[in-house]
């Protein structure tokens, strides 16, 4: 029997938005953010990813001005107070500057740098970016998805920001990608996906995976709301590393660390 290793990276989520999906508002003031990202790190997260826009359909959007007062003073205070990496979700180049000023090791950006003056900020930059594919924007992108092969389309959008970036400038050992779960996918593609996930180590990059309370867990368990779907996440999140993920992104970190201290004590190497 060959023996792998499962040692996941765990990237815990701090939305500090009123209106995220799946803990809307919880972590807005600044002591609550801090006292999440604590507790998360004692719990196990590798990384942290802040994100101060909601990129649900029906969210509210935030000016660059908002965004940067509520993420980078976050960002500041997570470096000077925790041995933590920092990751910073935002689409805005303005924010990324200043994120990768404030000391950000990721900038996860869920449109993979394709908005105006993205990529001429990340390749000034040595910081890592999660590449995330999404169809369409977040407002329509659930609107009758469709795709000739998910896995093979995605791919396809990976080569060609891979090739946009190394024209830029980025180097690829600076790049981490993500098939964007939920991002204008019904749940067959999603489970496709999942099933599937292992395809996207070819590129021979690290592959993250966001599945943590999306919809896709409500609809596979009969509609369950938010709050009742850390069960379903955590398994998600074990069958994607089981099929090649090497980053998770997660609300739960106590228990998907535990499912994956499990994992690796039964079947790692
Ligand atoms: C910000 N955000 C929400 N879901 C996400 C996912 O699946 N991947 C990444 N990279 N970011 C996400």
């Amino acid at each position: 029997m060959t023996m792998k290793s499962f040692n996941a990276t765990i990237m815990g989520v701090l939305n500090v938005t009123p209106d995220s999906f799946s803990d809307g508002g919880r972590y807005l003031s600044f002591d609550n953010a801090i006292k999440q990202a604590k507790l998360m790190v004692s719990q196990g997260a590798d990384v942290i990813d802040i994100g101060g826009e909601s990129t649900r359909p029906d969210a509210i959007e935030v000016s660059e001005e908002d965004e940067i007062s509520r993420v980078i003073p976050i960002v500041k205070a997570i470096r000077s107070q925790l041995d933590v990496d920092i990751s910073v979700d935002t689409s805005k180049p303005k924010v990324m500057e200043y994120a990768v000023a404030a000391g950000a090791n990721i900038i996860n950006d869920v449109c993979a740098l394709q908005n105006d003056g993205a990529l001429e900020v990340m390749s000034d930059s040595n910081t890592k970016i999660c590449l995330m594919h999404m169809q369409g924007s977040p407002r329509t992108m659930q609107n009758n998805p469709t795709y000739k092969d998910v896995v093979d389309d995605i791919k396809s959008f990976f080569d060609k920001r891979l090739n946009v970036c190394a024209k830029a400038g980025i180097s690829k050992d600076r790049i981490i990608i993500d098939p964007g779960f939920g991002f204008g996918k019904t749940l067959e593609h999603n489970l496709e996906i999942l099933r599937r996930f292992n395809e996207f180590k070819t590129f021979g990059l690290p592959v993250l995976a966001g599945l943590s309370r999306k919809s896709m867990i409500g609809a596979m368990l009969g509609n369950r709301d938010v709050d009742t779907r850390v069960t379903g996440s955590v398994t998600t999140a074990i069958i994607a590393v089981q099929n090649g993920a090497d980053i998770v992104r997660v609300h739960d970190v106590l228990e998907t660390k535990d499912a994956l201290t499990v994992l690796q004590s039964v079947m790692g190497e």
